[in-house]
């Protein structure tokens, strides 16, 4: 395709194929969260959590995460909003409803945990935990690592902006920015403006988060988390000084939230937050890229898909009552009947 300096195309420094893939996974991405939401309502799951309004920004991250196992990989430290992410790593949007209806097959955990929990060893992302922000605690660890084996992999760490009242996240600020012994952490806030019902306001002395990382001696960023062609750039530079200077880097994210906290707010459609997707439609549409009617039956397509699988999953069985002793880190049993049995003869000596 030629460009002339009066086509909106020029105006993108990202190839059409790439934008067309971001666009394509923030479809998928928002249409699986609304499969969730209605899986919710429809009883076939106990509570729903996700990420719809911060495609853009997830999206592009999990594309430039150096995906893999160990130390020379990016590790992920995410949070429940995070499908965007793991969908972009390649992950099956399956078994995000295998976890909402709680089947054995949920690979993630067994059926035992609920919407948005995910874990994957082989991509380095690590346990996404219901406590918020204990994720900012961990993520010096897996950097510290990192630092030590001498490669190429840096300690990617996400969470909102509430959490960043917890402990945890000064742990992180404190741990990753010692003089001389500073870490590969790229700390990401995404910040919705909310904590559940708490407004951002009320909560904070500080205009940006980011703010707070310049006292420690970070570069840090405040970006527009809604535009993705923005993020990409921004997220390109972070992650590009954190991996060849191994430092950390503290980037705050504006980003919406489209269906409220959680469905424990009632998971509606709040009209009134900007929304990337539709935003981003609107970009490429202008730019000639793609039709309205190619973005709708994209979206179709993703929609049946998942409506068909969410119609297998409903079929599909929960787990054995012995498989509660899996996905735990403690491969003893410490409390039946061997851990009592153990007790008593050693009681007997
Ligand atoms: C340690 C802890 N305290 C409180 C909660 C209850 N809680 C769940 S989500 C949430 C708000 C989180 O807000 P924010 O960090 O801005 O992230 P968001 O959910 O808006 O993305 C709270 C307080 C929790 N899960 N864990």
């Amino acid at each position: 395709m030629t460009t002339t300096a009066h086509d909106p195309a020029a105006a993108s420094a990202l190839a059409p194929e790439l934008l067309l893939r971001i666009h394509d996974l923030m479809v998928k991405t928002r249409v699986l969260e609304e499969r969730l939401i209605t899986m919710y309502k429809q009883g076939d799951g106990y509570f729903w959590i996700g990420g719809p309004g911060e495609e853009a920004f997830n999206v592009v991250l999990g594309l430039l995460t150096h995906k893999g196992r160990g130390p020379a990989y990016d590790y992920l430290h995410l949070h429940y909003r995070s499908a965007g992410t793991l969908l972009a790593l390649g992950a099956n949007p399956v078994d995000f409803l295998r976890q909402m209806k709680n089947i054995a097959s949920d690979p993630f955990s067994g059926g035992r945990n609920f919407a948005g929990h995910s874990v994957i060893p082989e991509w380095n992302v690590v346990p996404i935990t219901s406590p918020i922000e204990v994720q900012y605690s961990i993520a010096p660890g897996t950097a510290l690592a990192q630092k030590r084996s001498g490669g190429k992999g840096i300690t990617i760490v996400q969470g909102g902006d509430a959490g960043t009242a917890e402990g945890d996240f000064a742990t992180c600020l404190v741990w990753s920015s010692r003089r001389g012994q500073e870490l590969p952490v790229l700390m990401i806030v995404t910040n919705n403006h909310f904590g559940i019902s708490t407004p951002f306001e009320g909560q904070h002395g500080e205009t940006y988060i980011a703010d707070r990382g310049k006292a420690f001696g970070m570069r840090t960023e405040v970006i527009d988390g809604n535009d993705p062609e923005n993020v990409y750039a921004a997220l390109s530079r972070a992650m590009d000084y954190v991996r060849t200077e191994k430092k950390p880097f503290l980037m705050e994210a504006m980003v919406s939230r489209l269906y409220g906290h959680s469905s424990a707010s009632g998971a509606n459609y709040n009209a009134g937050e900007a929304d990337c997707l539709t935003r981003f439609e609107a970009k490429l549409q202008a730019r000639g890229l793609i039709t309205a009617e190619a973005c709708e039956q994209l979206r179709a397509k993703y929609t049946q898909e998942l409506l068909e699988a969410s119609k297998r999953v409903r079929e599909e069985l929960p787990p054995e009552p012995e498989t509660i002793w899996n996905h735990i880190f403690a491969d003893t049993d410490h409390v039946g009947d061997a851990a009592r049995g153990a007790a008593k003869s050693e009681g007997d000596r």
